[in-house]
């Protein structure tokens, strides 16, 4: 009898370890852009914790340091090599959609994360999560023009200088969009320059250095990400200038050193865009395991604004002290 019982249950405990290991043993490949910020390493840094820590899913990467051939080129290998997921965000907008319908005649689930190809329309994707680009965009010259406002500048005019992201990449052009549609709100603010950083540290403190040469007066910066915005602050400090007072600074991703910026009084304020969607593509991926289906909507996470003084009201958002929640940031 003891015996019977000790065979049945080693019979359960070998069927459900080969049952359990069929089912879970899933190859995610995950096409990345590159490594310019710090957003991209805490976005690089959860997705492959998240995959690689699930039990039985391996996580083959990519980085196409910055090139989009590069990622057309992983893409056809995630397919020659039959993976059972893709994860993907593109460089930039445009020329995906040829590797793409590859991908989707591969039958290949394809999960659309942070930045969306602008043809979302002549593809099939299982899902899709990514920032708000757009209100992002509109948040960075909102806060800056309500914080004049505390400042009793309200009235007074003052010069904007636009710092962008990678060109035409998806989170470059919706911000863009959305400065440029905040601007109308504030009559008072007026662009003086306008160039792209390339979402680097060291280009955006190249770019702050050189507009400091060569345009007359500048009093706000919008940064399109805060290792500009950080770069920025380098230049305008080797330029005898105080940053967060003679050039008031908004960045945008909410990383750490923002929030040590603005604590130490350089930046003013960064709007957040989470890099942690690691969560997101598990949960995904285990609901499309168990049947669920998602339609074509870009879900995009509910984010906050943080700054040096708390308390701007954005309509959408109120903006939140660095300093109160510095402790409790992740990335
Ligand atoms: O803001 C920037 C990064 O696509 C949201 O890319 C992302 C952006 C992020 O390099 O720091």
């Amino acid at each position: 009898m003891k015996k019977t019982l000790a065979i049945i249950l080693a019979l359960a405990l070998v069927m459900s370890l080969g049952v359990s290991a069929f089912a879970d043993d899933l190859k995610v490949a995950f096409s990345q852009i590159g490594q310019e910020s710090d957003w991209r390493t805490a976005n690089t840094d959860n997705i492959k914790a998240t995959i690689s820590d699930h039990d039985g899913w391996e996580l083959i990467y990519d980085d196409a340091q910055q090139k989009q051939e590069n990622q057309i080129k992983a893409l056809r290998n995630f397919i020659t090599q039959d993976v059972d997921y893709i994860l993907f965000t593109c460089v930039v907008e445009t020329g995906f959609d040829e590797v793409l319908q590859e991908v989707n005649e591969a039958e290949i689930p394809l999960i659309l994360i942070d930045r969306m190809p602008d043809c979302l329309d002549k593809i099939d994707y299982v899902a899709a999560f990514g920032g708000d680009f757009v209100e992002e965009g509109r948040r960075q010259v909102a806060w800056a023009g309500e914080y004049l406002k505390t400042l009793g500048r309200g009235d007074e005019e003052v010069c904007v200088a636009i710092m962008e992201g990678t060109t035409g990449s998806g989170a470059q052009v919706g911000r863009t969009e959305g400065n440029l549609a905040a601007l109308a709100d504030y009559p008072n603010m007026k662009v003086v320059a306008q160039q792209s950083g390339n979402f680097t540290r060291t280009e955006g403190q190249a770019v702050m250095e050189s507009w400091l040469k060569s345009v007359d007066k500048i009093d706000v910066l919008i940064a399109q990400n805060d290792d500009m915005g950080l770069g920025a602050v380098d230049a305008i400090k080797a330029a005898g200038l105080v940053p967060g007072k003679d050039i008031i600074i908004v960045g945008c991703d909410s990383v750490k050193a923002a929030f040590e910026s603005i604590v130490a009084g350089d930046m003013n304020a960064t709007i957040e865009c989470t890099p942690l969607y690691g969560p997101f593509v598990e949960k995904t991926i285990e609901d499309l395991i168990a049947g669920k289906t998602f339609n074509k909507d870009v879900i995009h996470p509910e984010e906050g604004v943080y700054d040096c003084v708390g308390g701007i009201d954005l309509g959408t958002v109120v903006s939140e002290k660095a300093a109160d929640v510095i402790d409790t940031r992740v990335y």
